[in-house]
């Protein structure tokens, strides 16, 4: 790595110039949101100063933060997340609101769906069908995403695609039909940089009726990730036209567990404790590890894996979803830890950098049943194996799609442009961190557009209008540009199908397990079979929250 001279280099006082140019496709549009902060510093990374040119700049477009004019104190406080179970046929209200978060001895007005944050843990059987009326009464316009549910096109909740957007006051009923077990999120679809990051995330679990569809553990545990930016006492405001932090997305400096900075469980001796992990961060990916107890993945998005595997850590990108069991064998404290390798952009080197996000305290006294026996069996799942053999005969044909990730800019502040087209002269696959967040903060999505290319005609983004008939399989090839002015990694999400990752870099996928959002490194060709199976019109897009926002997204349409 070269040492990143070019910083002292960079002149002093560049103009920060808006395009007038606007990316979106009207779907992220806030009007009205706008206030009047004068924009606020962020903080920086230990040691790390802020580049020259960019001193005393602020985004374009003005700042939001929820709850503006209200004092937080008057506010309800956040409950924690209760578990709703439901039947087939019953129905649920959720009502999205202002509550009083109080977060390392700081209160802010937040967001939750009911109250809660995580929002109620809805726990339904496979093949249930329910009934939600969900009432806005938040200040931004928003919708209920069930994000990788199988489920009818009209309750997708995607505005601007399946609905417009529910003004604060409104209602909006969906219906939500659940066909595979499996554990899934709702979020909103709009605005999500702010709306997910200030609370509104919740999970669904749809239990089979197979009575060991997963092997026998003495408890169960959700753990919903999230990260928060706070500057000192105060929340970092986010874009009011747009989201900012455009370029890598908005990357919080406390990490949550179930909207809590700290997060503990208690578990007796030997006993084999199921996690269910959700990655809501609108950008951040993780690699979770509990201090060298053995890690079983079990399933992912959408199914259970083809073969439980033993490993070291599990890396969830934003919105993916794994089971895993965990055994603790020994009486202690375990760190459950995020270990990643940070970019030190002013330095040009890479160094280690850890974050306990909770323990799980391990009492002597022994588990009342002992499951060592069957923690130790990696169970073949042959159900999923032989469903997924009828779809081998289309791993090997040519793509029916290719679309390659890349991204526009215009305007951005002079010593921005400077220093990545330095700082790209190396790239690393996945960035675990935000070493640059003065950068970043001030690219807006007017500036920066996030692209989809379909190869064949060159169609970017909401363009590339995709027909596709209902129960084919297609076969998608994803290529992330790494010589593209910003390269990123991005969790590419499909509504409302399946898919399986066949390959990466050529290599195919051994264990293969459905998903609805897969991680795409920079630099990679990720091969993915849909099976196109659900009719509508379903929106393909990147999952970090300001990507979207700032264009990354597209339109498959699977016709009846
Ligand atoms: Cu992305």
């Amino acid at each position: 790595m070269k040492p990143r001279c070019i910083l002292l280099a960079l002149s002093l006082g560049v103009p920060f110039v808006a395009s007038a140019q606007d990316p979106m496709n009207g779907m992220h549009h806030m009007p009205g949101m706008k206030h009047d902060s004068a924009g606020m510093p962020i903080p920086m990374p230990q040691g790390m100063p802020m580049i020259p040119g960019l001193v005393g700049l602020v985004p374009s477009g003005g700042t939001f933060l929820p709850g503006a004019g209200i004092d937080p104190e008057r506010l309800p406080p956040a409950k924690p997340s209760e578990v709703v179970r439901l039947r087939s046929g019953d129905t649920l209200d959720l009502t999205a609101r202002l509550v009083r978060r109080t977060i390392k001895g700081h209160s802010f007005a937040m967001y939750g769906y009911n109250g809660e944050v995580p929002g109620p843990l809805i726990r339904v059987p496979q093949n249930a069908t329910i009934v939600v009326r969900f009432h806005n009464d938040i200040d931004l316009p928003s919708a209920v995403h069930w994000h990788g549910v199988r489920l009818d096109n009209r309750s997708d909740g995607a505005p601007g695609v399946t609905q417009e957007p529910v003004q604060r006051g409104g209602t909006f009923v969906y219906t939500v039909h659940f066909p595979d077990a499996g554990l899934y999120w709702y979020h909103p679809h709009v605005r999500e940089d702010v709306q997910q990051s200030m609370g509104l995330f919740g999970n669904m679990i749809v239990d089979s009726p197979i009575a060991d569809y997963y092997a026998p553990a003495n408890s169960e545990h959700v753990m919903m990730l999230d990260d928060l930016l706070i500057n000192g006492d105060t929340l970092v405001p986010f874009g009011g036209e747009g989201p900012d932090f455009a370029l890598m997305g908005r990357v919080g400096n406390v990490l949550l567990v179930n909207g809590e900075p700290s997060y503990a469980v208690r578990v007796k001796k030997g006993e084999v404790a199921r996690f269910y992990l959700t990655n809501t961060a609108s950008s951040r990916t993780y690699n979770l590890s509990f201090s060298g107890a053995p890690i079983k993945v079990v399933a992912s998005d959408q199914s259970r894996f083809e073969r439980e595997v033993l490993v070291p850590s599990v890396v969830l990108a934003p919105a993916e979803r794994y089971v895993i069991d965990v055994r603790f064998a020994q009486p202690g404290r375990y760190a459950i830890v995020n270990a990643v390798q940070a970019i030190n952009h002013y330095k040009g080197e890479f160094e280690p950098q850890l974050d306990t996000l909770g323990f799980v305290t391990v009492d002597a006294t022994p588990a009342t049943a002992d499951y060592a026996h069957a923690f130790a069996i990696l169970r073949a799942n042959h159900a999923v194996t032989s469903e997924i053999d009828r779809y081998r005969q289309y791993f090997d044909r040519a793509p029916d799609k290719r679309l390659t990730l890349t991204l526009q800019t215009t305007g951005l502040p002079l010593a921005t442009v400077q220093f990545m087209t330095i700082d790209t002269a190396y790239y690393a696959p996945v960035e675990w961190i935000d070493g640059m967040p003065d950068m970043n903060w001030l690219s807006t999505s007017k500036q920066v557009r996030w692209i989809f290319r379909d190869n064949a005609t060159g169609k970017e983004n909401m363009d590339i209008d995709w027909h596709v008939a209902r129960g084919s399989v297609v076969k998608l090839r994803l290529f992330n540009d790494p010589k593209s002015f910003h390269p990123m990694q991005h969790p590419i999400h499909l509504h409302g199908q399946r898919m399986l990752v066949i390959a990466r870099d050529g290599i195919r996928t051994r264990n293969l397990v459905w998903k609805d959002t897969a991680l795409i490194p920079v630099g990679s060709t990720v091969d993915l079979l849909i099976d196109a199976s659900n009719p509508g019109d379903w929106m393909l897009h990147c999952h970090i929250a300001e990507h979207l926002g700032a264009g990354m997204m597209a339109l498959i349409h699977v016709d009846p």
